[in-house]
């Protein structure tokens, strides 16, 4: 191998693992915060991906996702929440609020029109699985049983 060889390979490395980082890299998980009202809001920045990615919500009880769009990048301009019939218009550089109530409980995908960004929300049912996400809850937790 000469030199430009090497040079070749090691720019090859480097891009394979740009992708896998970008595709596999550790996920941003974060619980809703609770306000007064009962609703559990969360904000999402949409930025070449959606920040937090992994949103933490309780079943039965109404959900407000702020979406701020900071940029202007087409790839964007759509969120789409499919398990819940969800899909909205982002404006760049504005906050679009999305409010529905999970129905449901388990792990859903929120994407971008064309499926390319990605998010997850998972949605605990009244038995609080899921509770690794990390969340500091204000308020005492209710155990099960007697
Ligand atoms: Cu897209």
């Amino acid at each position: 191998m000469d030199t430009s060889e090497i040079v070749i390979v090691v720019l090859g490395l480097a891009a394979i693992s740009l992708v896998l980082w970008f595709f596999f890299g550790e996920k941003q998980r974060v619980a809703a915060t609770v306000a007064a009202s009962g609703v559990q809001e969360v904000k999402v920045t949409v930025k070449g991906g959606y920040s937090p990615d992994v949103i933490v919500v309780k079943q039965h009880q109404p959900v407000r996702l702020d979406f701020y769009r900071d940029e202007t990048a087409s790839c964007s301009d759509r969120v789409i929440i499919g398990d819940f019939g969800i899909a909205r218009d982002l404006p760049a550089f504005k906050t679009t609020s999305i409010e529905f109530i999970p129905d449901k409980s388990g792990e859903f995908s929120f994407t971008c029109g064309m499926n390319m960004m990605r998010g997850k929300l998972v949605v605990e049912d009244g038995s609080g699985s899921a509770r690794q996400a990390g969340a500091h809850h204000p308020t005492a937790e209710v155990e099960a049983g007697d």
